[in-house]
C-alpha cells in the first residue's frame, strides 16, 4: 500500500459527516504508537478522532488578525476572498496570474485526516480537503535548478489589524524544499470537513505540512515562487533561535522555552491529559527518508 494515509473512500462517498466518523476506525489503525506511562501522558495513539468543526474555526492562529486564539474567528471575517488571485513565479514553464479556479480546477481534492501540531503544544486533528501540492506543481510546470518553494500570505491592511499593529512582519512567508513541497502528504487545503474554508482557517486557499510545526503551514497564499535558494521565512526571521526553516515535529528537541514532548489535544475535555509528541508527528514512516543525514538535533 504506497499510499496508507489515504483514505479508501472516494470524494463521492464523503459528503455526510456521518462518514467522517466511520472513517476514523479506518484510520484508527494506522496512528503512530505513542507510549503509555501510569498517570502520565497518554498515548498519542487515539484513533485520530476528529475535532469538531466549531473547535477547528475557533481557536486559531492568525497574526494578521490579532495574537488572542478567538481574535481571527472575530476579525477574519472582513478579509476579502473572492475574488482570489495567486501569482506563480519563479522556476515554472507556465508563470502568470491565476484565478483559484485556473489553478485548482480538474484536480482531484483528497480528503485526508492529519494530526496537526503547533510549536506552542496545543494539537488538534483536522479532517482537511486538498489538492496535493505536487499536482498544482505540475500545472504550473517545474523547471531545472528548482530546490524550494515560497509561499506569501495575502496582505489587506485595512482589515487586519495584526498588520495595523505590525506584530510581526507582513506579508507572512513561508517555504519548503522542493522535495518537501512534492510529498504527497504536503495539501494545499481548500476546506474542512467538507464545507469551504473559513477565513480564520486561511480561506480560500492554504498550505498543510501535517510533519512540521504548524507555523509552516502558511494561510491564505497569494503567492507560489518555485526558487534556488532557501527563501526567508516570517518566524525564522522574527527569531532564528526558536524557530528554524525546517520545523520538523520532534518531542527530542525541545523550544528554547518549554518542552516538546506532549502536547494539549485540543477539545480534550474534563479529564484532558497531556500526550505524547510523535516523531514527525506520527508520519515518521513516510517523510523520515527526506531528512537522511541530516542532524535532526539541530534543524528545529
Ligand atoms: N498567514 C499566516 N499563516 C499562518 C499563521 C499566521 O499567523 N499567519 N499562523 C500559523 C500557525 S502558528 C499555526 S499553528 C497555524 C494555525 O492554523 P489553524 O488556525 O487553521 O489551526 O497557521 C499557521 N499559518
Ligand atoms: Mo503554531
Amino acid at each position: 500500500m504506497a499510499h496508507r494515509w489515504t483514505n479508501d473512500l472516494s470524494r463521492d462517498d464523503v459528503t455526510p459527516r456521518s462518514v467522517w466518523l466511520n472513517r476514523r476506525q479506518i484510520l484508527a489503525g494506522l496512528a503512530g504508537a505513542g507510549a503509555v506511562g501510569i498517570g502520565g501522558p497518554v498515548a498519542a495513539d487515539d484513533g485520530l478522532q476528529p475535532n469538531t468543526l466549531e473547535e477547528i474555526r475557533s481557536y486559531n492562529n492568525f497574526y494578521e488578525f490579532g495574537l488572542g486564539k478567538e481574535d481571527p474567528m472575530r476579525n477574519a471575517g472582513a478579509m476579502v476572498t473572492e475574488p482570489w488571485s495567486i501569482r506563480v513565479e519563479g522556476l515554472v514553464d507556465r508563470p502568470g496570474d491565476y484565478s483559484l479556479s485556473d489553478l485548482t480546477d480538474g484536480l482531484t481534492v483528497e480528503d485526508r485526516i492529519y494530526r496537526f501540531r503547533c510549536v506552542e503544544a496545543w494539537s488538534m486533528v483536522i479532517p482537511w480537503n486538498g489538492i496535493e501540492l505536487a499536482d498544482i506543481l505540475e500545472r504550473v510546470g517545474v523547471q531545472e535548478g528548482a530546490r524550494y518553494v515560497a509561499f506569501e500570505t495575502v496582505v489587506q491592511p485595512e482589515v487586519m489589524i495584526g498588520v495595523q499593529r505590525r506584530v510581526i512582519e507582513f506579508p507572512y512567508v513561508e517555504g519548503l524544499r522542493i522535495d518537501e513541497a512534492m510529498h504527497p502528504l504536503t495539501l494545499l487545503a481548500t476546506g474542512i470537513y467538507d464545507e469551504p474554508m473559513a477565513n480564520q482557517n486561511g480561506a480560500p486557499i492554504r498550505l498543510v505540512v501535517p510533519w512540521k510545526y504548524g507555523f509552516k503551514s502558511i494561510k491564505s497564499i497569494v503567492r507560489i515562487s518555485v526558487v534556488a535558494e532557501e527563501p526567508p521565512t516570517t518566524w525564522s526571521r522574527a527569531n532564528p533561535r526558536e524557530y528554524g526553516f525546517y520545523a520538523n515535529v520532534n518531542p527530542q528537541v525541545d523550544h528554547p522555552r518549554w518542552s516538546q514532548a506532549t502536547e494539549r489535544r485540543i477539545g480534550g475535555g474534563l479529564f484532558n491529559r497531556r500526550q505524547d509528541t510523535l516523531m514527525f508527528n506520527g508520519y515518521e514512516d513516510e517523510v523520515a527518508h527526506l531528512y537522511d543525514g541530516m542532524d535532526l538535533s539541530r534543524f528545529i
